[in-house]
């Protein structure tokens, strides 16, 4: 069976809406829609996104959408983790914050100050990261006047169809979910002040939320079903990824490289939270055991300083192209120093960074690009070891997919620093995993298909570039 999807894709730089022509043989994406995204001041000088401009564009790209193929059987919606919308009365209670605004820091002493880290980990499996959401619950002033929050795809899903959910994938990365059971933690929720009518039934990907509804029916122009998917745009990348033998370790790529492995089970040993790993919620109940490493926010960050400075636009693959070509050492540094976190100069403060260690800086924009992809290709390495040693798998290929598998000299550079075979591909995972799960919801893959039927049509229909590693 066969037919075509929409798919809502929305990352930390841009946001895009896609159709996909799924059947026969057939996997294909068509981009409908791209649009910008980026932190935003907020009125109170914080940090936040411009949710207004996000869903006007994404109502603009569906109805564009069904312009061009009236017979779109659903729609589905994926976004970067974490972040929240407060709604009461169906109306958003402001605009989100970003989870760079350093609200977070103050979150993250209240909350190790009400329950330990150590027992948060055996509840939730989440590697600590300052901007998981219940951090921001802690410092968020509006929960009171809140009726529900809502993450962003979910947020999204609400406002097209009236449905108050939360998809478990991205649920997961919210801190308050039971890493074992899936469920809402709510004696965890209750111990931090988060009310448990906050937190909406969860649902699976490939449950039917809602049908379009008022005025973003009328503007799209048809009562299309919203279909849940991995809503955690990495749960969606991970589908997939066309994993290639039962130890295949991935890499998905954009502004953060999420480093790991997929598991039947959680792993929440005393070893896995000192290296600072997750179990995030996988499709299918599966779980992704990964690490967040800065991933291409390091080098969109220095682009962008740069281009201010230049007051003109920079040519990436051109610098890539030099920064590949250079020879000799680059410094490298830890691509997760958490002072990289924040937007700003990026070239000053990593010059900072590699500074402290008593290197010398490189002198050449091209041999800063090079340190930045070496630095984060070595993380990439060093996570990808650490997952194996975790779990007790001997990784033999690294699957790298997402942007950042368009980048020759990070694929090569993660082969050389890990000494595994690097494939690269598919580049649009998040926006093929999204598709995948709606089309498989359709019965489109046949009534019990697998993650592993739809990563074989991933694998049938792109064709991932190899990379040796290099003595
Ligand atoms: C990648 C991502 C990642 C999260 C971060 C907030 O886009 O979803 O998995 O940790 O954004």
């Amino acid at each position: 069976m066969s037919g075509v999807v929409a798919a809502v894709d929305l990352g930390a730089t841009s946001g895009r809406v896609m159709l996909g022509y799924v059947g026969d043989g057939e996997l294909r994406l068509e981009q409908v829609a791209r649009f910008p995204n980026g932190p935003v001041p907020g009125p109170d000088g914080s940090l936040r996104w411009d949710f207004t401009a996000l869903y006007r564009h994404i109502v603009e790209g569906l109805s564009e959408a069904v312009r061009r193929e009236p017979g779109i059987a659903s729609i589905g919606i994926d976004s970067w983790a974490v972040d929240y919308g407060l709604v009461h009365g169906g109306e958003l209670l402001g605009e989100p914050f970003h989870y760079r605004d350093e609200r977070t820091v103050r979150g993250v002493d209240a909350v190790n100050a009400a329950v330990p880290f150590a027992e948060l980990y055996r509840r939730n499996g989440l590697q600590f990261l300052p901007f998981n959401t219940l951090y921001q619950y802690a410092v968020e002033e509006r929960l009171a006047d809140a009726e529900v929050s809502l993450l962003i795809p979910d947020l999204v899903a609400f406002l097209l169809t009236g449905a108050r959910s939360a998809e478990r994938t991205n649920a997961s990365t919210t801190g308050l979910v039971d890493v074992r059971t899936g469920e809402w933690d709510l004696e965890l929720a209750e111990r931090l002040g988060v009310p448990a009518s906050l937190l909406p039934p969860l649902v699976d990907p490939g449950a039917v939320l809602g049908t379009l509804r008022g005025e973003a029916r009328e503007r799209i122009g048809a009562a299309i079903d919203v279909v849940a998917v991995g809503s955690h745009d990495t749960a969606s990348a991970v589908v997939a990824v066309p994993l290639s033998t039962p130890d295949a370790a991935y890499i998905s790529c954009g502004t953060w490289g999420l480093v790991g492995v997929e598991l039947d089970e959680p792993v929440v040993s005393d070893e896995a939270r000192e290296a600072n790993f997750t179990n995030e919620g996988g499709v299918d109940g599966r779980v992704r055991f990964l690490h967040n490493v800065t991933g291409l926010w390091l080098l969109s960050e220095a682009v962008r300083t740069w281009e201010a400075e230049d007051g003109a636009a920079i040519d990436l693959p051109a610098l890539l192209g030099e920064a590949a070509a250079g020879t000799g050492d680059v410094p490298l540094f830890d691509a997760n120093d958490a002072r990289l976190s924040a937007p700003g100069d990026m070239p000053a403060r990593i010059a900072a960074v590699i500074a402290e260690s008593g290197t010398a800086v490189p002198a050449t924009r091209a041999a800063f690009a090079r340190s930045i992809v070496e630095s984060i290709a070595q993380a990439f390495a060093d996570a990808v070891a650490t997952a194996g040693r975790l779990t007790g798998r001997e990784v033999d290929v690294i699957h790298l997919v997402g942007g950042g598998s368009l980048n020759r000299l990070l694929c090569q550079a993660t082969a050389d620093r890990s000494g595994l075979p690097v494939i690269a591909g598919p580049v649009e995972a998040t926006a093929l995993g999204n598709v995948l799960v709606q089309a498989r919801a359709h019965g489109w893959f046949g009534p019990d298909a697998t993650l592993e039927d739809l990563r074989r049509a991933v694998a049938a229909s792109t064709s991932p570039e190899r990379y040796e590693p290099r003595a």
